[in-house]
């Protein structure tokens, strides 16, 4: 027996060790490279007050939305920690992993945020980033980058320095979803766009898009679409992504995110915590595959109902790339049936998990749950392989993850990481 098969009660051991050898690519979050300053999110302030903790709060405390809005970041925090971790133990997904970071710095994870504010104020910046990705197990992340966000886009316009360990992405919302509250925005910037889409619109939104291009080098564009998101249709989404955004991707040999299934500002009082998810009608998503086969798609869906047909779908289009357990889906008994049903029927050919991360040490928590549910879940696949008849060896286990979490999206993306 070659050296290297490993005997049935080490594979679960196996696996730990190279889930935890293995430094991933998150291949999408919404955190900043340093030089693009404050709208990076990061420290203690910042994690408790993540939307989704926001979104866990007003079903504990009676302090209304409009009124929490009102309190400064730090009042914020503290009526959340108050309420969701003292009050309350903290065992949902979201407040759980706050503990984790807690934890991971060796923070106290009860009684007050004084220790862990002082710990968060002492840090610089840059090398915290590259102690967080350590202790995360990433070598680097994807950002979400808005060419139209009054925040952002003067930083890229005024040369924010590149980062190795951050990728650019082109997010596309303002232009596909929200036209006309953002045309205005183009036109001020000197392309000749109507808000009917008239005239030369589309070889002016293509032009911003290749200037885009040239100037964050993204490795993928991305757009979230609604539920309800439909193609063919007769609509000026349909017409930017088939005149503008898929051949300007095309033309750079990257990949379309599309992240569909959002249900938006269900809740309008609760602001970024107000989405909502709804089933996709993912015929939409085939003909777009179909269409446009010299296109790469990586697709994230919001709905736990349109996983199991994303799996059917990824088997019949290899421009397709399944990623994600996304947003709603990102708990373990969620991800746990979406991976299994993946493994199933895709074998190690999909990217299991991004993070979302929107604060910068969210990532520790976030990777650390999903080595801890993937876990067990690859061990059976390779238990089940080797019960069949085909023994398991360390290098099966390396590839394979290697494979999962950086070689499918280098492959996906054309380039090497
Ligand atoms: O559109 C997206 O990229 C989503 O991930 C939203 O940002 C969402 O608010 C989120 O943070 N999900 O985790
Ligand atoms: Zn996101």
């Amino acid at each position: 027996m070659p050296s290297s098969v490993i005997p049935s009660d080490q594979i679960r051991a196996a696996v730990e060790r190279e889930l935890n050898a293995i430094p991933f690519i998150d291949i999408h979050t919404h955190l900043f490279m340093p030089s693009l300053g404050s709208i990076g999110l990061w420290g203690i302030d910042e994690l408790i007050t993540y939307h989704y903790l926001e979104a866990e709060l007003f079903r504990s405390h009676d302090i209304q939305p409009a009124a929490y809005f009102e309190l400064s970041k730090r009042a914020k925090a503290d009526l959340i920690w108050q309420t969701l971790f003292v009050e309350n133990a903290p065992l949902s997904e979201a407040t759980r992993g706050v503990v984790a970071v807690l934890n991971a710095f060796g923070l106290p994870t009860s009684g007050d945020l004084k220790d862990a504010r002082e710990f968060f104020a002492g840090r610089e910046l840059r090398s915290h980033i590259k102690d967080v990705f350590r202790m995360a197990g990433i070598s680097e992340v994807v950002m979400t980058n808005d060419p139209l966000d009054p925040d952002e886009a003067p930083l890229w316009e005024a040369g924010a320095e590149g980062d190795s360990q951050f990728h650019a992405v082109l997010r596309l919302d303002r232009i596909l979803n929200k036209w006309e509250q953002n045309w205005q925005t183009l036109e001020q910037k000197g392309f000749a766009v109507a808000a009917d889409g008239s005239g030369k619109t589309m070889s002016e939104v293509r032009r911003f898009l290749e200037e885009w291009s040239a100037r964050m080098d993204p490795v993928y564009m991305a757009v979230s679409l609604p539920d309800t998101f439909a193609y063919p249709e007769d609509s000026l989404r349909v017409r930017f992504l088939r005149e503008c955004v898929l051949p300007v991707c095309r033309e750079r040999g990257i990949p379309l995110s599309v992240m569909i299934g959002v249900r938006y500002l269900v809740n309008p009082e609760l602001r970024l915590a107000g989405d909502g998810a709804g089933k996709a009608d993912l015929r939409a998503l085939e003909r777009l595959c179909v269409d446009f086969p010299e296109n790469r798609f990586l697709t994230s869906l919001l709905s736990r109902e349109n996983q199991h047909e994303l799996c059917v779908y990824a088997r019949k289009f290899a421009n397709l790339m399944p990623f994600g357990c996304w947003w709603f889906l990102n708990n373990p008994s969620v991800v746990e049936e979406m991976t299994r049903e993946r493994l199933e029927m895709l074998g190690t050919s999909f990217i299991p998990q991004h993070s979302d991360a929107r604060v910068l040490e969210q990532v520790i928590y976030k990777w650390r749950n999903t080595r801890r549910t993937l876990t067990p879940i690859l061990a059976n696949s390779y238990q089940l392989m080797s019960e069949d008849g085909r023994p398991v060896t360390q290098e099966d286990i390396r590839h394979d993850i290697t494979r999962m979490f950086r070689g499918n999206f280098e492959t996906f993306t054309r380039r090497k990481f």
